[in-house]
């Protein structure tokens, strides 16, 4: 029997890669992409779209009973800047969206169920280099706590209703398909358009704050690993750890400048962003991850930048 795949946020940074992927690997009449606004071009054009409000427990219902999905991505979410700007809203609709699809999962008897968690969970008391997999969490910020209360969620459905829901605690994620939706980690993405557009770039987090980053084909690769192992192999039914790379502002400009040697990198200071970086961890253990489903990365920092300019001199 073939997949029916749901994709819900798929216009999203996530979603559009996902999407993209999951049709190529599936077929593309087997994922229904899904999302609050109207399409992206790209989305519309290659295969079923549907509206989908995750607050609204009639429209998901139909989703679900319409197509009967075989599995579930989940990626509509407010981020961590924007959860700052609109505290309420942010935990609204990324706690009780969740709660809703985990719900109908169980109700509709969905196989699997994908869920992005975040590095974010971490805080300022959570371990800076090599944060392991368990460790203290005191997120401070909306996006940061909703995502660490979702991974309990997640867990807690698959222990009392045997969902099988899987996550990912993503780092910052860069690609050049499609924009970032309102993160801490965005300056990694915008840095590119603009070296390539302008020469220059103002990065809103200081040249010294290193994060965990990953570039999206990774992420990608990841995700659907994730989904494809045994459930026998998955120790972690919060969300696993992913490393990626770590890497500074300062660092990835110098990266840059190895292929556009006039570029000119600058500091905003005084970004309300910078102490939401600053309670993240500076790099991550994903050892779990590469012992339960073998995950191991590809893309280093000069090859992700090799590849983001590439292909963003072919689309900008
Ligand atoms: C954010 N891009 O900046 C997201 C991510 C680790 C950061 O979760 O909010």
């Amino acid at each position: 029997m073939s997949e029916k795949i749901l994709v819900i946020g798929a216009n999203g940074q996530i979603g559009t890669e996902l999407v993209n992927t999951l049709r190529n690997i599936h077929g593309a009449e087997n994922v229904i992409a899904s999302d609050i606004n109207s399409p992206t071009y790209a989305i519309r054009n290659s295969g079923p779209f549907e509206f989908a409000n995750v607050l609204d427990k009639d429209n998901l219902h139909h989703l679900f009973d319409k197509h009967r999905p075989t599995q579930v991505y989940l990626l509509a979410a407010i981020l961590s800047a924007v959860g700052e700007q609109k505290p309420k809203v942010a935990w609204d609709l990324n706690m009780t969206g969740l709660i809703h699809i985990l719900d109908f999962a169980v109700e509709f008897k969905t196989a699997k169920v994908f869920w992005p968690s975040s590095i974010a969970v971490f805080g300022p008391h959570s371990p800076k280099f090599n944060t392991p997999q368990y460790c203290v969490m005191d997120p401070n910020t909306v996006y940061g706590f909703s995502k660490l209360a979702g991974e309990r969620w997640c867990e807690y459905y698959y222990a009392k209703h045997g969902l099988d829901v899987r996550s990912i605690r993503y780092p910052g994620l860069i690609g050049w398909r499609a924009s970032p939706g309102g993160g801490t980690t965005d300056y990694a993405v915008h840095i590119f358009h603009e070296a390539i557009k302008n020469g220059k770039y103002e990065s809103f987090l200081t040249a010294d704050t290193a994060l965990p980053m990953m570039y999206m084909d990774d992420a990608i690769r990841a995700t659907i690993s994730l989904m494809d192992a045994p459930a026998k192999n998955l120790s972690i039914r919060s969300s696993y750890n992913l490393a990626g790379i770590s890497f500074t502002p300062a660092q990835l400009a110098d990266e840059i400048k190895k292929h556009l040697p006039e570029f000119e990198i600058s500091y905003s200071g005084n970004d309300p962003r910078q102490p939401i970086a600053d309670s993240w961890p500076k790099s991550i253990d994903d050892s779990q991850a590469q012992h339960d489903w073998g995950w191991q990365l590809e893309f280093d920092l000069p090859k992700m930048t090799f590849d983001m300019l590439d292909n963003l001199k072919k689309t900008i």
